[in-house]
């Protein structure tokens, strides 16, 4: 009897320790804040699988749009595509020139494959010889050159890290078109690999702000294994934000092991995804690697409505590049960055910092976002007229248009709301905004 009165005691004693180590709401808004305020990053991924760029050496298409997914799209022995390693020589790879592209757009943080499924390390690694540096002519580190550009212009470092792989021989389930790997599968060695990279890359690259985890479907990927990796990396990495695929998912957005925000995937959430953290990661044309036959770009207007949107909705936006395999940021690409650049050099501060905008429906002209008693209307249909009038029971205490200096905005109180006259102007194709600051919190007129 005593034995077992022991066991409560320390049964309770283990979960008052774990309560009182427990993160509270406020420490982690405060560990999420620059995350929260962040609101724009960029995505890089680059990998062996820009060689074939979605077309094999014997004609195959990839079907998938995913021009990284051909190995396993067109089931390709392993030992044949590892053959692409000798044929990776990056000549036109400049670093430092994308990720300066990338601040000058706005972005503030940098999600770059580290190792994708393919299992071919991006990075300098002690724990494989399957790695650009060892197992390529070019024998450089490919991250090393992001990362000290990313420190240089002041993005965060969220490496990705693909759960998945293809190729090593413990990854459970084993790849079908696995031939190089012998054995029984052992997903705990593996994992000893896993963290060993993960510690490889704060260790070597860091302090990093986080992981951003992909490849968690496989069913033998449990919510143990996912709360295990995800304490691993809060213990690695002081002040950590993990995305929501450290953990299996449940309903592809909100994964199990929720990490710290939602992941949905070419996609923003109509609502936004209320009560959670999101962010949406966003290809520029329909592959995440690049791929000589995907011509289908997004209209940079598109993209910058998409940053917008995410904004609007308290979301993040995740916007993806895929160099070629010489090294060179495909021209439409470098061409969205460009205008992302001239957009957010006027409008920045509709988009850092602020929250979602207070209107329960999208209104038709455009986009709301908020940072306190200051609304931002990003304005995509002007109104011919001139008359907007917000179902606001506020007053106005201010109105301007960002980049716009002599326009001049008049606003007065109406029965059915905050009417606002704008002046006809110049105006961007992307949203031009209007800053309106109320004279409190906005206090919405309810719909009749
Ligand atoms: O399979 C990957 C895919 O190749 C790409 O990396 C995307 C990016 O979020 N993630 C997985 C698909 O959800």
């Amino acid at each position: 009897m005593r034995v077992g009165r022991t066991w409560i005691i320390a049964a309770l004693l283990a979960v008052m320790v774990g309560a009182a180590l427990a993160e509270t709401p406020a420490e982690k808004d405060a560990r999420m804040k620059w995350w929260d305020e962040a609101r724009f990053g960029l995505f890089v991924t680059w990998g062996l699988y820009a060689i074939p760029a979605g077309i094999w050496e014997d004609g195959r298409v990839c079907r998938n749009e995913y021009g990284e997914w051909i190995a396993s799209d067109l089931a390709i022995p392993y030992s044949q595509y590892a053959r692409l390693a000798s044929r990776w020589s990056p000549a036109k790879w400049d670093p430092e020139s994308l990720i300066r592209m990338a601040a000058e757009a706005g972005m503030k943080y940098l999600v770059f494959t580290t190792k994708f499924h393919d299992g071919f390390s991006m990075f300098d690694t002690k724990a494989s010889d399957w790695s650009v540096v060892k197992s390529t002519p070019w024998a450089k580190d490919s991250f090393r050159g992001l990362a000290d550009a990313a420190r240089k212009y002041g993005l965060k470092l969220m490496p990705y890290y693909s759960i998945l792989d293809w190729r090593h021989p413990d990854y459970d389930p084993r790849a079908p078109f696995n031939d190089l790997a012998a054995g029984h599968p052992d997903l705990d060695r593996y994992l000893v690999f896993l963290k060993a990279q993960l510690t490889e890359l704060q260790t070597n690259y860091g302090p990093l702000a986080g992981i951003w985890f992909d490849g968690n479907w496989s069913k033998t990927w449990t919510e143990a294994r996912g709360r295990d990796l995800d304490a691993f990396v809060r213990r690695l990495i002081p002040g950590a934000v993990v995305n929501n695929r450290v953990g299996p998912p449940k309903d592809g957005v909100n994964g199990i092991v929720q990490g710290d925000f939602s992941t949905p995937e070419e996609k923003i959430p109509a609502n936004g995804l209320p009560g959670l953290r999101w962010e949406s990661c966003m290809t520029m044309n329909e592959t995440w690697g690049y791929r000589k036959d995907d011509l289908k770009w997004k209209n940079p207007v598109t993209l910058i409505r998409m940053l917008i949107d995410c904004a609007s909705k308290g979301g993040n936006f995740l916007l993806n590049v895929g160099p070629t395999a010489e090294g060179e940021i495909p021209g439409p690409s470098l061409l969205a960055l460009r205008e992302f650049a001239a957009w957010m050099k006027v409008n920045a501060a509709a988009i850092y910092g602020t929250q979602a905008g207070p209107f329960p429906k999208t209104p038709s002209w455009g986009r709301v976002t908020r940072k306190g008693d200051a609304l931002y209307l990003h304005v995509f249909d002007w109104p011919a007229d001139g008359i907007m009038v917000l179902p606001l029971s506020n007053s106005a205490r201010a109105a301007r248009i960002l980049g716009r200096p002599g326009a001049q905005v008049k606003f007065e109180r109406e029965p059915t709301g905050l009417k606002l006259v704008l002046p006809k102007i110049d105006l961007d194709p992307s949203a031009t905004v209007i800053e309106l600051i109320l004279d409190g919190a906005p206090a919405l007129i309810p719909a009749k």
